[in-house]
């Protein structure tokens, strides 16, 4: 089978990876740059017929936030029942202003938003799958219920929910590219570099927004 890239399928669907206060400069866990691609997302929106926005949205004193550990900080890495965590700030917590979408970002034709890290005990980067590897947001079954893809991704951040998002998306099957030019990443620790390597790995396709049809 042969896809024709100079149109786009008009069952492609554009996720939209956690345009929030909290990631945007000002915000708790602000990713640099953040703001920037709000309007240039706005845009690419407009191309598809099927937006989904994902909405990270924990719990106080998830396990995910550094306050939740005596004695750690920030950025640091722990070994938690489920695997690696990295250790953040408190970020995005449900019922706050800083949880809320971006103002900026005007999707009105967004037909799902899908909330995610709201069980206390384990984060969810993915839009699929959370942290546990195990357990499903919903999302996969949702789009193949439909008939949805290919998959595009944009959005915050790059090397953490956009990348597990579209590692996940080609795990359940479906074509994925990510959108690079609207994504903004927050690159701890080489965390970037790695992200991209991994998404290669998956069959990731990466292009900037040029080079979507029109
Ligand atoms: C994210 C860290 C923690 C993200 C969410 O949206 O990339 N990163 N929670
Ligand atoms: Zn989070």
């Amino acid at each position: 089978m042969t896809t024709d890239r100079t149109r786009l399928d008009p069952a492609a669907v554009l996720i939209v990876v956690d345009v929030q206060n909290g990631f945007l400069p000002g915000g708790s866990l602000a990713v640099p740059g953040g703001d920037e691609i709000v309007p240039l997302v706005n845009r690419i929106a407009r191309k598809f017929h099927n937006v989904v926005l994902t909405q990270d949205w924990h719990t106080p004193g998830h396990i995910s936030f550094a306050s939740a550990h005596a004695g750690r900080r920030p950025f640091d890495l722990a070994t938690l029942p489920y695997g690696a965590q990295v250790l953040w700030p408190d970020h995005c917590v449900q019922g706050t202003a800083r949880a809320e979408l971006a103002a900026e970002l005007d999707i009105p034709h967004a037909q799902l938003i899908v909330r995610k890290g709201y069980h206390a005990g384990v984060d969810s980067y993915s839009a699929f799958y959370e942290a546990d590897r195990t357990t499903p947001t919903g999302l996969g079954g949702y789009l193949k219920q439909r008939g949805l893809g290919p998959v595009y991704v944009v959005g915050l951040a790059t090397d953490f929910c956009v990348a597990w998002s579209a590692i996940d998306a080609r795990r359940e099957g479906f074509d994925t590219t990510v959108i690079e030019d609207a994504c903004r990443a927050i690159d701890a620790n080489g965390s970037l570099a790695q992200a991209w390597a991994d998404m290669a790995a998956a069959g990731v396709r990466r292009i900037g927004s040029a080079a979507l049809p029109a």
